[in-house]
Protein backbone atom coordinates (compact mmCIF):
# COMPACT_ATOMS: atom_id res chain seq x y z
CA UNK A 1 0.00 0.00 0.00
CA UNK A 2 2.09 2.63 -1.20
CA UNK A 3 0.54 5.67 -1.39
CA UNK A 4 2.83 8.76 -1.14
CA UNK A 5 3.42 9.51 -4.83
CA UNK A 6 5.39 12.35 -5.92
CA UNK A 7 1.94 14.15 -6.89
CA UNK A 8 0.90 13.60 -3.35
CA UNK A 9 4.36 15.37 -2.20
CA UNK A 10 3.74 18.24 -3.61
CA UNK A 11 0.85 19.29 -1.20
CA UNK A 12 2.44 20.99 1.55
CA UNK A 13 -0.26 19.91 4.11
CA UNK A 14 -0.04 16.68 4.01
CA UNK A 15 3.35 16.53 6.49
CA UNK A 16 2.86 19.99 7.73
CA UNK A 17 3.69 20.50 11.31
CA UNK A 18 1.25 23.26 12.73
CA UNK A 19 1.83 25.07 16.21
CA UNK A 20 -1.85 25.57 18.02
CA UNK A 21 -1.66 29.67 19.09
CA UNK A 22 -4.00 29.89 22.13
CA UNK A 23 -4.09 33.45 21.22
CA UNK A 24 -5.23 34.32 24.76
CA UNK A 25 -2.56 33.45 26.49
CA UNK A 26 0.06 33.59 23.53
CA UNK A 27 1.51 37.44 24.19
CA UNK A 28 0.16 40.30 25.05
CA UNK A 29 0.57 43.93 23.06
CA UNK A 30 -1.61 45.74 24.73
CA UNK A 31 -0.91 45.59 28.71
CA UNK A 32 -4.08 44.17 29.66
CA UNK A 33 -3.11 40.95 30.45
CA UNK A 34 -5.04 39.27 27.65
CA UNK A 35 -3.06 37.90 24.41
CA UNK A 36 -3.73 39.60 21.23
CA UNK A 37 -3.35 39.78 16.83
CA UNK A 38 -0.64 41.93 17.60
CA UNK A 39 1.21 39.95 20.39
CA UNK A 40 1.06 36.93 17.75
CA UNK A 41 2.73 39.04 15.50
CA UNK A 42 5.81 39.71 17.74
CA UNK A 43 6.25 36.00 18.26
CA UNK A 44 6.35 34.41 14.95
CA UNK A 45 10.32 34.91 14.81
CA UNK A 46 10.13 32.51 17.41
CA UNK A 47 8.28 30.28 16.00
CA UNK A 48 10.12 30.68 12.57
CA UNK A 49 13.17 29.46 14.78
CA UNK A 50 11.15 26.48 15.81
CA UNK A 51 11.34 25.44 12.16
CA UNK A 52 6.80 24.52 12.64
CA UNK A 53 5.77 25.35 9.11
CA UNK A 54 2.40 27.49 10.20
CA UNK A 55 -0.14 28.30 12.55
CA UNK A 56 -3.60 27.96 13.36
CA UNK A 57 -5.43 30.69 15.63
CA UNK A 58 -7.82 29.61 18.03
CA UNK A 59 -11.05 32.12 17.52
CA UNK A 60 -10.35 35.88 18.00
CA UNK A 61 -14.05 37.05 16.43
CA UNK A 62 -16.35 39.34 18.38
CA UNK A 63 -17.63 37.44 21.05
CA UNK A 64 -19.30 37.33 24.79
CA UNK A 65 -16.51 35.08 25.52
CA UNK A 66 -18.26 32.46 27.49
CA UNK A 67 -16.32 29.84 25.91
CA UNK A 68 -13.39 31.93 24.63
CA UNK A 69 -14.08 32.65 21.92
CA UNK A 70 -15.97 29.37 20.29
CA UNK A 71 -19.27 31.71 20.70
CA UNK A 72 -18.98 33.66 17.87
CA UNK A 73 -21.21 36.83 17.88
CA UNK A 74 -19.86 38.00 14.31
CA UNK A 75 -17.84 35.62 12.08
CA UNK A 76 -16.08 38.53 9.93
CA UNK A 77 -14.50 40.31 12.71
CA UNK A 78 -12.16 40.88 15.08
CA UNK A 79 -13.25 41.48 19.13
CA UNK A 80 -11.55 44.56 20.00
CA UNK A 81 -9.87 42.25 22.98
CA UNK A 82 -7.51 41.14 20.44
CA UNK A 83 -6.80 43.90 17.50
CA UNK A 84 -8.96 44.64 14.59
CA UNK A 85 -8.96 43.27 10.97
CA UNK A 86 -5.91 45.61 10.19
CA UNK A 87 -4.18 43.70 12.42
CA UNK A 88 -5.02 40.99 11.17
CA UNK A 89 -4.15 42.08 7.74
CA UNK A 90 -0.52 42.21 8.89
CA UNK A 91 -0.35 39.21 11.30
CA UNK A 92 -1.13 37.49 7.99
CA UNK A 93 1.55 39.10 5.87
CA UNK A 94 4.39 39.27 8.12
CA UNK A 95 3.70 35.39 8.79
CA UNK A 96 3.63 34.82 4.68
CA UNK A 97 6.86 36.84 4.57
CA UNK A 98 8.50 34.58 6.65
CA UNK A 99 7.11 31.54 4.90
CA UNK A 100 4.76 30.34 7.54
CA UNK A 101 0.76 29.25 7.01
CA UNK A 102 -2.04 31.28 8.79
CA UNK A 103 -5.14 28.73 9.55
CA UNK A 104 -8.01 30.37 11.74
CA UNK A 105 -10.78 28.42 13.59
CA UNK A 106 -14.31 28.49 12.13
CA UNK A 107 -17.12 27.42 13.95
CA UNK A 108 -20.17 26.15 12.18
CA UNK A 109 -22.14 24.10 14.61
CA UNK A 110 -23.37 26.68 16.82
CA UNK A 111 -23.03 30.67 17.33
CA UNK A 112 -23.06 32.39 20.39
CA UNK A 113 -26.66 33.42 21.86
CA UNK A 114 -25.72 37.25 20.87
CA UNK A 115 -25.28 36.82 17.78
CA UNK A 116 -27.99 39.20 15.40
CA UNK A 117 -29.19 35.99 14.10
CA UNK A 118 -30.25 34.30 17.35
CA UNK A 119 -31.24 38.24 18.79
CA UNK A 120 -33.73 38.23 15.46
CA UNK A 121 -35.16 34.15 16.29
CA UNK A 122 -35.74 34.99 20.31
CA UNK A 123 -37.23 38.95 19.50
CA UNK A 124 -39.39 37.60 16.29
CA UNK A 125 -41.78 35.50 17.96
CA UNK A 126 -43.24 32.19 17.51
CA UNK A 127 -43.87 32.79 13.88
CA UNK A 128 -40.65 34.57 13.24
CA UNK A 129 -38.70 32.92 10.50
CA UNK A 130 -35.02 33.40 11.58
CA UNK A 131 -36.06 30.37 14.54
CA UNK A 132 -35.55 27.87 11.12
CA UNK A 133 -31.77 28.62 11.48
CA UNK A 134 -32.02 27.13 15.00
CA UNK A 135 -33.50 24.09 16.49
CA UNK A 136 -36.66 25.85 18.60
CA UNK A 137 -38.70 23.02 19.98
CA UNK A 138 -41.92 22.72 21.76
CA UNK A 139 -41.36 21.22 25.14
CA UNK A 140 -42.72 17.69 26.47
CA UNK A 141 -45.26 17.06 29.24
CA UNK A 142 -47.85 19.87 30.95
CA UNK A 143 -47.45 23.48 29.40
CA UNK A 144 -44.32 22.42 27.71
CA UNK A 145 -41.98 22.35 30.76
CA UNK A 146 -39.55 19.39 30.22
CA UNK A 147 -36.82 19.31 27.24
CA UNK A 148 -38.47 18.25 23.76
CA UNK A 149 -35.71 15.19 24.18
CA UNK A 150 -33.54 13.65 26.81
CA UNK A 151 -30.07 14.66 24.85
CA UNK A 152 -27.28 16.25 27.61
CA UNK A 153 -24.53 18.92 27.26
CA UNK A 154 -21.22 18.19 26.48
CA UNK A 155 -20.25 20.92 29.45
CA UNK A 156 -23.29 19.35 31.33
CA UNK A 157 -26.66 19.69 32.03
CA UNK A 158 -29.67 19.37 29.61
CA UNK A 159 -28.63 19.82 25.79
CA UNK A 160 -32.34 22.17 25.80
CA UNK A 161 -33.04 25.61 27.37
CA UNK A 162 -36.37 27.33 27.35
CA UNK A 163 -36.85 30.73 25.73
CA UNK A 164 -39.37 33.07 27.26
CA UNK A 165 -41.50 34.92 24.06
CA UNK A 166 -41.61 38.89 24.26
CA UNK A 167 -44.89 38.66 25.49
CA UNK A 168 -43.42 37.60 28.86
CA UNK A 169 -44.83 34.28 28.04
CA UNK A 170 -42.62 30.63 28.29
CA UNK A 171 -41.74 29.39 24.86
CA UNK A 172 -40.55 26.50 23.15
CA UNK A 173 -36.67 25.51 24.23
CA UNK A 174 -33.63 25.69 21.65
CA UNK A 175 -30.99 23.22 21.39
CA UNK A 176 -27.22 23.62 22.90
CA UNK A 177 -25.04 20.82 22.67
CA UNK A 178 -22.40 22.74 24.25
CA UNK A 179 -23.14 26.01 26.51
CA UNK A 180 -26.56 27.66 26.61
CA UNK A 181 -25.25 30.62 25.62
CA UNK A 182 -24.06 28.59 21.83
CA UNK A 183 -27.08 27.71 20.29
CA UNK A 184 -27.09 24.89 17.12
CA UNK A 185 -27.12 26.04 14.24
CA UNK A 186 -29.79 24.23 11.77
CA UNK A 187 -27.80 22.64 8.99
CA UNK A 188 -30.94 21.80 7.42
CA UNK A 189 -31.91 25.41 6.37
CA UNK A 190 -30.03 26.72 3.02
CA UNK A 191 -29.49 30.29 4.57
CA UNK A 192 -26.87 28.41 6.96
CA UNK A 193 -24.74 27.04 4.29
CA UNK A 194 -24.83 29.85 2.73
CA UNK A 195 -23.41 31.91 5.10
CA UNK A 196 -20.84 30.20 5.83
CA UNK A 197 -19.81 30.03 2.45
CA UNK A 198 -19.52 33.84 2.56
CA UNK A 199 -17.47 33.66 5.35
CA UNK A 200 -15.18 30.95 3.86
CA UNK A 201 -14.53 33.41 1.11
CA UNK A 202 -14.50 36.39 3.35
CA UNK A 203 -11.27 35.31 5.34
CA UNK A 204 -9.86 33.15 1.87
CA UNK A 205 -9.70 36.65 0.36
CA UNK A 206 -7.54 38.23 3.18
CA UNK A 207 -5.19 35.62 2.37
CA UNK A 208 -5.86 33.02 5.14
CA UNK A 209 -4.13 29.55 3.95
CA UNK A 210 -6.68 27.42 5.19
CA UNK A 211 -9.65 26.75 8.18
CA UNK A 212 -10.02 24.34 11.38
CA UNK A 213 -13.38 23.56 11.80
CA UNK A 214 -14.64 23.29 15.23
CA UNK A 215 -17.34 20.46 16.49
CA UNK A 216 -16.62 18.99 12.48
CA UNK A 217 -18.89 15.29 13.75
CA UNK A 218 -21.68 17.65 14.47
CA UNK A 219 -23.39 20.36 12.80
CA UNK A 220 -26.68 17.74 11.62
CA UNK A 221 -28.77 16.43 13.85
CA UNK A 222 -31.22 13.42 13.54
CA UNK A 223 -34.07 14.81 11.83
CA UNK A 224 -36.28 13.71 14.25
CA UNK A 225 -34.71 14.79 17.63
CA UNK A 226 -35.37 11.30 19.09
CA UNK A 227 -34.23 10.32 22.71
CA UNK A 228 -30.67 9.46 22.78
CA UNK A 229 -30.55 5.73 24.29
CA UNK A 230 -28.35 6.20 26.41
CA UNK A 231 -28.28 9.80 27.92
CA UNK A 232 -25.58 8.83 31.02
CA UNK A 233 -23.16 7.69 28.66
CA UNK A 234 -23.50 10.80 26.95
CA UNK A 235 -23.23 12.68 30.32
CA UNK A 236 -20.18 10.59 31.49
CA UNK A 237 -18.03 10.57 28.27
CA UNK A 238 -16.66 14.09 26.94
CA UNK A 239 -16.74 12.10 23.81
CA UNK A 240 -19.12 12.89 20.79
CA UNK A 241 -21.60 9.65 21.40
CA UNK A 242 -24.56 10.51 21.40
CA UNK A 243 -25.10 8.99 17.74
CA UNK A 244 -28.07 11.42 17.13
CA UNK A 245 -26.53 14.71 17.55
CA UNK A 246 -23.34 14.04 15.89
CA UNK A 247 -21.47 12.06 13.28
CA UNK A 248 -24.84 11.96 10.69
CA UNK A 249 -23.98 11.42 6.83
CA UNK A 250 -25.33 14.84 5.86
CA UNK A 251 -22.39 16.93 7.15
CA UNK A 252 -20.54 15.28 4.81
CA UNK A 253 -22.02 17.20 1.80
CA UNK A 254 -20.72 20.24 3.91
CA UNK A 255 -17.21 19.24 3.58
CA UNK A 256 -17.17 18.47 0.36
CA UNK A 257 -18.53 22.39 -0.52
CA UNK A 258 -16.04 23.46 1.66
CA UNK A 259 -13.41 21.08 -0.15
CA UNK A 260 -14.71 22.63 -3.33
CA UNK A 261 -14.22 26.33 -2.39
CA UNK A 262 -10.55 25.91 -1.49
CA UNK A 263 -10.31 24.16 -4.78
CA UNK A 264 -11.98 27.32 -6.78
CA UNK A 265 -9.47 29.79 -5.29
CA UNK A 266 -6.44 27.43 -6.35
CA UNK A 267 -7.50 27.00 -9.48
CA UNK A 268 -7.07 30.76 -9.49
CA UNK A 269 -3.45 30.91 -7.88
CA UNK A 270 -1.58 27.34 -7.81
CA UNK A 271 -2.12 27.58 -3.97
CA UNK A 272 -2.92 25.06 -1.76
CA UNK A 273 -5.88 26.10 0.36
CA UNK A 274 -6.38 23.47 4.20
CA UNK A 275 -9.53 22.12 5.83
CA UNK A 276 -8.02 20.63 8.92
CA UNK A 277 -11.63 19.26 11.08
CA UNK A 278 -12.16 18.93 14.55
CA UNK A 279 -13.56 15.30 14.46
CA UNK A 280 -14.16 13.22 17.35
CA UNK A 281 -15.81 9.78 16.11
CA UNK A 282 -14.98 6.57 17.94
CA UNK A 283 -13.37 4.49 15.33
CA UNK A 284 -10.57 5.10 12.39
CA UNK A 285 -12.53 4.04 10.00
CA UNK A 286 -15.47 6.55 10.66
CA UNK A 287 -12.94 8.91 10.63
CA UNK A 288 -11.33 8.57 7.10
CA UNK A 289 -14.46 9.01 6.49
CA UNK A 290 -14.07 12.83 6.60
CA UNK A 291 -10.44 12.83 4.57
CA UNK A 292 -12.03 11.41 1.30
CA UNK A 293 -10.10 13.09 -1.49
CA UNK A 294 -12.82 15.67 -1.68
CA UNK A 295 -13.76 16.36 1.78
CA UNK A 296 -11.40 17.71 4.48
CA UNK A 297 -7.38 17.74 3.86
CA UNK A 298 -6.89 16.85 7.43
CA UNK A 299 -8.60 15.85 10.40
CA UNK A 300 -7.00 15.73 13.76
CA UNK A 301 -6.57 11.61 14.95
CA UNK A 302 -7.18 11.83 18.65
CA UNK A 303 -6.83 8.30 19.46
CA UNK A 304 -2.95 8.56 19.86
CA UNK A 305 -3.98 11.91 22.09
CA UNK A 306 -6.66 9.69 24.32
CA UNK A 307 -4.09 6.47 24.10
CA UNK A 308 -2.57 5.27 27.46
CA UNK A 309 1.14 5.52 28.22
CA UNK A 310 1.09 1.84 27.48
CA UNK A 311 3.36 0.57 24.34
CA UNK A 312 0.63 -1.86 23.15
CA UNK A 313 -2.04 0.65 23.10
CA UNK A 314 0.12 3.22 21.21
CA UNK A 315 1.41 0.18 18.48
CA UNK A 316 -2.63 -0.30 18.22
CA UNK A 317 -3.55 2.94 17.86
CA UNK A 318 -0.89 3.63 15.52
CA UNK A 319 -1.51 1.17 13.41
CA UNK A 320 -4.98 1.40 12.79
CA UNK A 321 -4.85 4.80 11.91
CA UNK A 322 -1.68 3.67 9.19
CA UNK A 323 -4.56 1.46 8.17
CA UNK A 324 -7.59 2.88 7.82
CA UNK A 325 -6.91 6.38 7.02
CA UNK A 326 -3.63 6.66 5.32
CA UNK A 327 -4.79 3.47 3.35
CA UNK A 328 -7.14 5.59 2.01
CA UNK A 329 -4.47 7.93 0.54
CA UNK A 330 -5.03 10.53 2.98
CA UNK A 331 -2.44 11.06 5.65
CA UNK A 332 -2.73 10.93 9.15
CA UNK A 333 -2.85 14.26 11.63
CA UNK A 334 -1.19 13.30 14.42
CA UNK A 335 -1.62 15.40 17.83
CA UNK A 336 -0.90 14.93 21.88
CA UNK A 337 -1.88 18.32 22.95
CA UNK A 338 -4.33 21.07 22.29
CA UNK A 339 -6.46 23.81 24.72
CA UNK A 340 -8.87 20.95 25.43
CA UNK A 341 -6.89 18.55 27.00
CA UNK A 342 -4.71 18.05 29.91
CA UNK A 343 -0.44 18.64 28.94
CA UNK A 344 1.32 15.57 28.24
CA UNK A 345 3.70 16.48 30.74
CA UNK A 346 0.94 15.78 33.65
CA UNK A 347 -1.04 13.41 32.08
CA UNK A 348 1.65 10.80 31.02
CA UNK A 349 2.84 11.18 34.74
CA UNK A 350 -0.19 9.64 36.02
CA UNK A 351 -0.38 6.22 34.19
CA UNK A 352 -0.97 4.25 34.09
CA UNK A 353 -2.07 3.84 37.54
CA UNK A 354 -3.15 7.38 37.96
CA UNK A 355 -0.29 7.94 40.95
CA UNK A 356 2.45 10.53 39.59
CA UNK A 357 5.52 8.94 38.60
CA UNK A 358 7.80 11.98 37.94
CA UNK A 359 8.41 10.47 35.00
CA UNK A 360 6.16 12.49 33.16
CA UNK A 361 8.28 15.38 31.24
CA UNK A 362 10.34 12.24 30.01
CA UNK A 363 7.52 10.34 28.40
CA UNK A 364 6.13 13.60 27.28
CA UNK A 365 9.46 14.20 25.24
CA UNK A 366 9.43 10.82 24.09
CA UNK A 367 6.03 10.63 23.24
CA UNK A 368 7.00 14.29 20.78
CA UNK A 369 10.11 12.28 18.86
CA UNK A 370 7.60 9.25 18.24
CA UNK A 371 4.92 11.77 16.55
CA UNK A 372 7.19 13.53 14.78
CA UNK A 373 8.93 10.27 13.39
CA UNK A 374 5.42 9.02 12.36
CA UNK A 375 4.11 9.45 9.10
CA UNK A 376 1.49 12.26 8.24
CA UNK A 377 1.04 16.12 9.53
CA UNK A 378 1.37 17.15 13.41
CA UNK A 379 -0.11 19.69 15.02
CA UNK A 380 1.76 21.33 17.92
CA UNK A 381 0.38 23.06 21.19
CA UNK A 382 1.99 26.57 22.29
CA UNK A 383 3.42 25.75 25.23
CA UNK A 384 4.28 22.07 24.11
CA UNK A 385 7.69 22.82 22.89
CA UNK A 386 8.19 24.35 26.77
CA UNK A 387 7.63 21.32 28.46
CA UNK A 388 5.04 23.03 30.29
CA UNK A 389 2.75 20.75 32.88
CA UNK A 390 -0.68 21.48 33.32
CA UNK A 391 -1.60 23.79 35.93
CA UNK A 392 -3.26 21.75 37.97
CA UNK A 393 -3.96 24.47 41.27
CA UNK A 394 -6.08 27.06 40.13
CA UNK A 395 -8.37 27.96 42.25
CA UNK A 396 -12.40 27.62 41.94
CA UNK A 397 -12.09 31.71 41.91
CA UNK A 398 -10.05 32.03 38.71
CA UNK A 399 -11.11 29.33 37.04
CA UNK A 400 -13.29 30.03 33.27
CA UNK A 401 -13.99 26.83 32.01
CA UNK A 402 -18.03 26.79 31.67
CA UNK A 403 -17.55 22.87 32.09
CA UNK A 404 -16.50 24.57 35.77
CA UNK A 405 -19.76 26.50 35.91
CA UNK A 406 -22.01 24.08 34.36
CA UNK A 407 -21.12 20.61 36.08
CA UNK A 408 -19.61 21.89 39.81
CA UNK A 409 -16.94 19.58 39.34
CA UNK A 410 -13.40 20.17 38.51
CA UNK A 411 -12.92 17.42 36.29
CA UNK A 412 -12.26 17.81 32.31
CA UNK A 413 -11.59 21.77 33.33
CA UNK A 414 -9.41 23.13 30.46
CA UNK A 415 -8.32 26.35 32.18
CA UNK A 416 -4.56 24.56 33.16
CA UNK A 417 -3.61 23.81 29.77
CA UNK A 418 -4.32 27.79 29.16
CA UNK A 419 -2.43 29.46 31.66
CA UNK A 420 -0.70 32.58 30.01
CA UNK A 421 2.90 31.81 28.02
CA UNK A 422 6.02 32.47 30.00
CA UNK A 423 8.36 34.24 28.19
CA UNK A 424 11.25 35.61 30.00
CA UNK A 425 12.48 36.46 33.44
CA UNK A 426 11.35 35.02 36.88
CA UNK A 427 8.18 36.11 38.49
CA UNK A 428 5.10 36.79 37.03
CA UNK A 429 3.91 38.11 34.03
CA UNK A 430 7.17 36.30 33.26
CA UNK A 431 6.88 38.97 29.64
CA UNK A 432 3.63 37.69 28.72
CA UNK A 433 2.63 41.10 29.69
CA UNK A 434 4.58 44.44 30.07
CA UNK A 435 4.80 48.02 30.62
CA UNK A 436 3.89 50.12 33.49
CA UNK A 437 0.36 49.64 35.06
CA UNK A 438 -0.13 46.22 33.01
CA UNK A 439 -2.71 43.97 34.01
CA UNK A 440 -1.93 40.67 35.77
CA UNK A 441 -2.48 37.36 33.53
CA UNK A 442 -6.05 36.47 32.93
CA UNK A 443 -5.13 33.26 34.58
CA UNK A 444 -2.76 33.19 36.91
CA UNK A 445 1.09 32.09 36.34
CA UNK A 446 2.61 30.31 38.67
CA UNK A 447 6.74 30.53 39.89
CA UNK A 448 7.66 27.22 38.75
CA UNK A 449 6.66 28.44 34.84
CA UNK A 450 10.05 30.63 35.41
CA UNK A 451 11.41 27.05 34.70
CA UNK A 452 9.82 26.78 31.25
CA UNK A 453 10.47 30.41 29.84
CA UNK A 454 11.42 30.99 26.63
CA UNK A 455 14.35 32.41 26.99
CA UNK A 456 15.46 29.77 29.53
CA UNK A 457 14.79 26.99 27.02
CA UNK A 458 16.41 28.80 24.00
CA UNK A 459 19.65 28.93 26.31
CA UNK A 460 19.54 24.96 27.45
CA UNK A 461 20.41 22.81 24.57
CA UNK A 462 18.75 20.14 26.83
CA UNK A 463 15.54 21.52 26.73
CA UNK A 464 11.84 20.58 25.45
CA UNK A 465 12.83 23.19 23.10
CA UNK A 466 15.82 22.10 21.56
CA UNK A 467 14.39 17.79 21.06
CA UNK A 468 11.46 19.93 18.78
CA UNK A 469 13.41 22.16 17.18
CA UNK A 470 16.01 19.49 16.04
CA UNK A 471 13.13 16.85 15.26
CA UNK A 472 11.49 19.69 13.27
CA UNK A 473 14.68 20.46 11.40
CA UNK A 474 15.82 16.61 10.98
CA UNK A 475 11.67 16.66 9.44
CA UNK A 476 13.01 19.02 7.11
CA UNK A 477 16.03 17.71 6.10
CA UNK A 478 15.44 13.86 6.07
CA UNK A 479 13.85 12.64 3.15
CA UNK A 480 12.73 9.15 5.30
CA UNK A 481 10.41 11.55 7.56
CA UNK A 482 7.15 13.37 6.99
CA UNK A 483 4.45 11.59 5.01
CA UNK A 484 5.21 7.79 3.54
CA UNK A 485 4.78 4.68 5.62
CA UNK A 486 6.51 2.65 8.10
CA UNK A 487 7.48 -1.03 8.79
CA UNK A 488 7.30 -1.93 12.17
CA UNK A 489 10.22 -4.18 13.92
CA UNK A 490 10.25 -6.91 16.03
CA UNK A 491 11.02 -5.78 19.81
CA UNK A 492 11.25 -6.72 23.05
CA UNK A 493 8.35 -6.18 24.99
CA UNK A 494 7.52 -2.39 26.36
CA UNK A 495 9.53 -1.14 23.04
CA UNK A 496 8.19 -0.11 20.35
CA UNK A 497 10.05 0.31 16.82
CA UNK A 498 9.64 0.93 13.43
CA UNK A 499 11.68 2.21 9.94
CA UNK A 500 11.03 4.57 7.99
CA UNK A 501 11.69 4.73 4.24
CA UNK A 502 15.00 3.48 3.92
CA UNK A 503 16.65 3.34 7.13
CA UNK A 504 15.67 5.67 9.31
CA UNK A 505 14.40 4.29 12.69
CA UNK A 506 12.76 5.28 15.94
CA UNK A 507 12.07 3.20 18.57
CA UNK A 508 10.56 4.30 22.06
CA UNK A 509 11.07 2.38 25.66
CA UNK A 510 7.51 2.52 27.41
CA UNK A 511 8.97 0.66 30.17
CA UNK A 512 11.02 1.98 33.09
CA UNK A 513 13.91 -0.62 32.60
CA UNK A 514 16.65 -0.17 29.40
CA UNK A 515 16.30 -1.76 26.87
CA UNK A 516 18.83 -2.59 23.84
CA UNK A 517 19.18 -0.44 21.22
CA UNK A 518 16.97 -1.59 17.83
CA UNK A 519 20.65 0.09 16.33
CA UNK A 520 24.33 -0.29 16.99
CA UNK A 521 25.89 3.42 17.28
CA UNK A 522 24.70 6.82 18.68
CA UNK A 523 21.44 7.94 17.96
CA UNK A 524 20.56 10.71 15.29
CA UNK A 525 18.38 12.23 18.27
CA UNK A 526 17.49 11.21 21.11
CA UNK A 527 14.63 12.31 23.79
CA UNK A 528 16.75 11.58 26.86
CA UNK A 529 20.66 10.48 27.49
CA UNK A 530 21.08 7.33 24.98
CA UNK A 531 23.96 5.91 24.96
CA UNK A 532 25.10 3.19 21.81
CA UNK A 533 23.40 0.11 22.02
CA UNK A 534 20.99 1.00 24.85
CA UNK A 535 17.50 2.37 24.65
CA UNK A 536 17.17 3.78 28.00
CA UNK A 537 13.32 3.43 30.30
CA UNK A 538 10.91 6.23 29.09
CA UNK A 539 13.05 7.10 26.02
CA UNK A 540 12.90 7.71 22.20
CA UNK A 541 15.43 7.92 19.72
CA UNK A 542 15.89 8.15 16.08
CA UNK A 543 18.64 6.34 14.32
CA UNK A 544 19.82 6.39 10.31
CA UNK A 545 20.41 2.66 9.98
CA UNK A 546 22.70 1.48 6.93
CA UNK A 547 21.39 -1.49 6.10
CA UNK A 548 24.73 -2.63 4.20
CA UNK A 549 26.69 -1.28 7.55
CA UNK A 550 24.07 -1.19 10.35
CA UNK A 551 21.32 -3.36 9.72
CA UNK A 552 18.68 -3.04 12.45
CA UNK A 553 19.14 -5.65 15.39
CA UNK A 554 15.70 -6.42 15.71
CA UNK A 555 14.55 -7.44 12.11
CA UNK A 556 11.01 -6.50 10.48
CA UNK A 557 8.65 -7.73 11.83
CA UNK A 558 6.98 -10.79 10.04
CA UNK A 559 3.58 -11.22 11.94
CA UNK A 560 0.84 -8.60 11.69
CA UNK A 561 0.82 -7.52 14.89
CA UNK A 562 1.07 -4.61 13.92
CA UNK A 563 0.60 -4.31 10.22
CA UNK A 564 3.05 -2.55 7.81
CA UNK A 565 1.38 0.12 6.21
O1 LIG B 1 -14.33 21.17 21.30
C1 LIG B 1 -15.29 20.16 21.09
C2 LIG B 1 -15.29 19.22 22.21
O2 LIG B 1 -16.26 18.98 22.83
C3 LIG B 1 -14.00 18.61 22.58
O3 LIG B 1 -13.51 19.12 23.76
C4 LIG B 1 -14.20 17.15 22.73
O4 LIG B 1 -14.74 16.89 23.96
C5 LIG B 1 -12.91 16.43 22.63
O5 LIG B 1 -12.34 16.73 21.41
C6 LIG B 1 -13.15 14.96 22.73
O6 LIG B 1 -11.96 14.29 22.58
C7 LIG B 1 -14.38 22.32 20.55
C8 LIG B 1 -13.31 23.29 21.01
O7 LIG B 1 -12.06 22.71 20.81
C9 LIG B 1 -13.58 23.65 22.43
O8 LIG B 1 -12.59 24.51 22.95
C10 LIG B 1 -14.92 24.34 22.49
O9 LIG B 1 -15.23 24.63 23.82
C11 LIG B 1 -16.02 23.46 21.89
O10 LIG B 1 -15.64 22.96 20.62
C12 LIG B 1 -17.27 24.26 21.67
O11 LIG B 1 -17.10 25.14 20.61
Amino acid sequence: MLIATAAATQHWWRDAVIYQVYVRSFLDSTGDGIGDLAGVRVGLPYLKKLGVDGIWLSPFYPSPQHDHGYDVADYTGVDPVYGDLAEFDLLVADAHRLGLKVLIDIVPNHCSSAHPWFREALAGGPDSPARSRFHFAPGRGADGALPPNNWRAMFGGPAWSRITEPDGEPGPWYLHLFTPEQPDLNWRDPAVGEHFDAVLRFWLDRGVDGFRIDVAAGLHKHPELPDSPDPEADERSRDSVNPLAWNQPEVHQVWRDWRAVCEEYTARDGLDRLLVGEVSVPTAREHAEYVRPDELHQAFFFHLLSARWDVDAFRRTISEAMRDIAGTGSTVTWVLNNHDQVRTVTRYAGEPSGEASGLGPARARAAALLMLALPGAAYVYQGEELGLPEVVDLPDEVLTDPIFRRTGSRRFVRDGCRVPLPWTGHASPFGFTSGAGAARPWLPQPEWFAEHATDRALADTRSFWHLYRDGLQLRRSLPQLGEGTLRWLETPPQVLAFVRGDGLVCAVNFGTEAAPAPVTGTPLLASGDCPPGVLPGSTAAWWISDPATTAPLFPPASSPKGPTA
